[in-house]
């Protein structure tokens, strides 16, 4: 008999759905219960009494599934993820690390004793709010719910945050500020379909959603796709044959561009003015603001020549009267230091348009990691609880504290965000003692060598990861935990659909769900409230919370879901979910969206004078950008450890184009330093003529010397709290053949 698990990819928010079989070749999987059950497991074995499928064998074959978001299609990672539920190098028992730096296996039992001595020695000696949390958006909803509940009422802090900051922060902050609700795109993708113009802010889905490119095929076919990137990537690429834009602007100058393409709207008459009128506030303010942005003006503070400029706000409009037009963001707008205000301008451009609260036009945000929607929702952002509430709202605070049983008093203020938290590890007054969930952070922070000297820092740092990430290798504690195949749970796509992640594996005996570890240690701690490890007791607890709230997910269950019923928010009891948003009313008081001035801030100075080797022959500064490849993910954590991806992309390298290149004497292949004053990245250049001349581009993808983390700055954007990822100052030079031998020894000794 063919046994088989129907689940959605462990990776990015698009969540492609897919199924998963044990090949042929192997013995036929067994039944539950004839699995060696490991004592320990006690938890487990009792859970799989209640599987309704039988649990297969890795290794596991992947197969897409046909789902609206990817109609069958995987990206390479995507049918390579199952290659890592039984790799070698996976972690599978806790891990102590000894005064010789050397990480020792040691028993449940002693590893959960030791977090709960260094909780309570930190916080008796410097309070509750010493001890932090790092969550991340890759966690299950049950998961990301149960953080934010563990780090209040067991941990009794408000010192958590997590990496979402780092990545949807601004956009969400913009989504909240104009639409009063943030959920990433706030329309099924499948709508994308029928569009006839489609304008991509900074994001580049040929690599990092594959699968979502078909959704741009109609708009592409008719001429309608415009792509706006410093470097010609994939998807600006795929604009080419259909007569479709690329917009190529100077890095961080895409606010100023979307106020060239607001005044064109405006002074062209192409506003809609009927649906300005009726749907929203600010406008007289928004015309005052963009006045001065006239398209020659533009073309000379972007790059971005007039003519285009009027060109790609004629499409828009055009777009709106026929099939639709939709304006989306992705992270190469975003990660800026003025990411909210430029989220908020786009928003301005399309409620010119009249495009939100349409049936066939929109804006939108692509969220990025796995749970990335669900992961904002529930209660691991530092200012928030659950059903995305505030946790400065009295009412917001009533309602959890009747849920979770507690007087309101318990459930501590507002914490700290991402950037800010880290900074304050190991310093007077800040965390000490830490606690990381799925993310890893010494790689894909911003100024990364502080980080990993804050790391150093802690009186103790424990890490839940199922493998030795960069920041698990930091960790006095490594708890090993469950992957995607082999947990129960749900997610949110980027749809804000909710999607059941199902449980097809037996884990390696010594690894435990997150769950798990959260209920024992809330227990030895002596918190109040409950914390069940059981994924669907713990949704069943989120839906109560979320209830009356902006994510209010009290409608769905995972009976609805395993039917595979399509469950977006809100779903709250009674109703059938809400795939289109904002259809009547947006979600501020009065119903109407609002629309905020914003106009572009000064930059910050570029960096000082050379670092490294000041006698090489030509250095030059240049503008860093960051981003992603195809193969890799985020921290490359998983990814690099997949032999498939990693012969395909080994190494970082430097994509610069050839005329600067030419410059410094730097050829194609050659090895070269990237440096600023928080640190310096060797790696080997690759010429193109993809990106503005001005411009590199490094993914950030890889550790160590070829950190590209090591050179962005831990500045933020003053509402949202993300970090300047895509802006920053770095002298590049070639490196003399000696010092690349001698760097080349370093980095293989690391
Ligand atoms: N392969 C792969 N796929 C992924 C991920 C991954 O790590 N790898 N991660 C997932 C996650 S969490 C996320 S958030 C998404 C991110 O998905 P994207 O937003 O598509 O990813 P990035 O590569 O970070 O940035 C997109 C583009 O922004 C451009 N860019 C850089 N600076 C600027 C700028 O100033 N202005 C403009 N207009 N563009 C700029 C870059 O050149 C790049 O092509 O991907 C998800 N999917
Ligand atoms: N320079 C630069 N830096 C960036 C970005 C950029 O564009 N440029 N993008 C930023 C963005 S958008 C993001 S989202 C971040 C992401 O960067 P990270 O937060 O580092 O994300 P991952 O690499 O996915 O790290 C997840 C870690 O958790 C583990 N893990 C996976 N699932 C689970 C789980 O369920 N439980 C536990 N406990 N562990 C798990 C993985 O093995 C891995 O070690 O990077 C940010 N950093
Ligand atoms: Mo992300």
């Amino acid at each position: 008999m063919t046994k088989s698990a129907d689940t959605h990819c462990p990776y990015c928010a698009l969540q492609c759905a897919m199924t998963l079989t044990t090949p042929a070749v192997l013995t036929p999987a067994s039944e539950p219960g004839s699995v060696p059950v490991p004592a320990e497991s006690a938890a487990l074995a009792a859970a799989d009494a209640t599987l309704k499928a039988p649990l297969l064998e890795a290794p596991l074959d992947v197969q897409g599934r046909d789902f609206p978001t990817n109609r069958g299609g995987l990206c390479r990672k995507g049918w390579t993820s199952a290659t890592l539920l039984n790799h070698p190098g996976r972690v599978t028992e806790p891990l102590l690390k000894g005064a010789d730096g050397v990480h020792r296996p040691i028993g449940w039992d002693q590893a959960l004793a030791l977090v709960t001595t260094a909780v309570k020695d930190t916080q008796a000696r410097y309070g509750k709010d010493a001890v932090g949390v790092f969550g991340g958006g890759g966690l299950t909803n049950e998961k990301a719910y149960m953080l934010g509940k563990f780090a209040r009422l067991a941990l009794g802090t408000s010192r958590i945050d997590y990496n979402g900051r780092f990545c949807m922060s601004s956009a969400a902050a913009a989504g909240m500020r104009a639409f009063g609700l943030d959920r990433g795109l706030p329309f099924p993708l499948a709508d994308l379909d029928a569009a006839s113009t489609i304008m991509m802010l900074g994001s580049n889905v040929a690599e990092t959603m594959p699968p979502f490119v078909q959704h741009l095929q109609g708009a592409r076919d008719a001429g309608g796709l415009i792509v706006v990137d410093p470097r010609r990537s994939a998807t600006a690429k795929f604009t080419a044959d259909g007569g479709g834009l690329h917009l190529q602007p100077l890095p961080g100058t895409d606010l100023t561009l979307l106020l060239g393409l607001s005044h064109v709207i405006i002074h062209e008459g192409l506003a809609d003015e009927e649906f300005i009128a009726a749907r929203t506030t600010g406008y007289a303010a928004v015309v005052r603001s963009v006045n001065a942005f006239w398209p020659e003006r533009v073309q000379s503070l972007t790059g971005v020549p007039a003519e285009l400029i009027r060109e790609t706000a004629r499409r828009l409009a055009d777009g709106a009267g026929k099939g639709g037009s939709y304006i989306l963001t992705g992270r190469g707008v975003e990660q800026h230091v003025d990411g909210t205000d430029t989220a908020t301008a786009a928003i301005n451009l399309s409620l010119l348009l009249g495009l939100p609260g349409s049936r066939r036009s929109g804006y939108g945000t692509l969220t990025g990691q796995g749970n990335g929607q669900g992961g904002r929702e529930h209660g691991q952002k530092a200012d928030q609880l659950p059903g995305y509430r505030k946790i400065t709202d009295p009412a917001a605070r009533a309602h959890m504290a009747g849920v979770w049983g507690v007087p309101e008093e318990t459930i501590p203020g507002p914490g700290l965000p991402a950037v800010q938290l880290l900074k304050s590890l190991g310093q007077p007054g800040g965390v000490r003692c830490l606690f990381v969930h799925a993310s890893n952070i010494a790689v894909a922070s911003p100024d990364a060598n502080a980080v990993i000297a804050g790391l150093r820092s802690l009186d103790f740092l424990v890490v839940c990861d199922f493998f030795m990430s960069e920041t698990a290798a930091e960790a006095d504690l490594i708890l090993p935990v469950l992957q995607w195949a082999e947990e129960e749970g749900t997610l949110t796509n980027l749809e804000g659909r909710v999607l059941r992640r199902r449980r097809a594996l037996q884990p390696p005996a010594g690894a435990r769900s997150e769950l798990w570890i959260m209920a024992r240690l809330a227990e030895a701690l002596g918190a109040p409230s409950t914390y069940s490890e059981d994924p669907e007791t713990v949704f069943e607890e989120l839906r109560l919370a979320s209830a009356g709230g902006h994510a209010d997910y009290s409608g769905i269950d995972y009976a609805m879901l395993d039917r595979g019923e399509a469950a977006y928010w809100p779903y709250p009891v009674g109703s059938t979910g809400t795939p289109r948003l904002f259809l009547d009313a947006f979600a501020h008081a009065g119903g109407k969206a609002v629309m905020t001035p914003v106009t572009p801030r000064r930059r910050r100075t570029p960096a000082g004078p050379p670092v490294g080797d000041a006698t090489a022959p030509a250095a030059k500064t240049m503008t860093l950008i960051t981003g992603r490849l195809l193969e890799h993910y985020q921290s490359g954590a998983q990814t690099r450890r997949v032999s498939e991806l990693l012969a395909s992309q080994p190494e970082a390298r430097l994509q610069i184009h050839p005329a600067a290149a030419a410059v410094m004497g730097i050829t194609e292949g050659a090895f070269v330093s990237v440096a600023n004053e928080r640190g310096e990245v060797f790696c080997r250049a690759e010429l193109s003529t993809a990106i503005r001349p001005e411009t590199v581009f490094l993914p950030f993808h890889f550790p160590e010397l070829e950190s590209a983390n090591r050179l962005t700055e831990a500045a933020t954007d003053p509402i949202s709290g993300m970090p300047e990822f895509k802006f920053n100052k770095v002298w590049v030079r070639a490196v003399a053949t000696g010092l690349q031998n001698s760097v080349l020894q370093t980095s293989e000794a690391s």
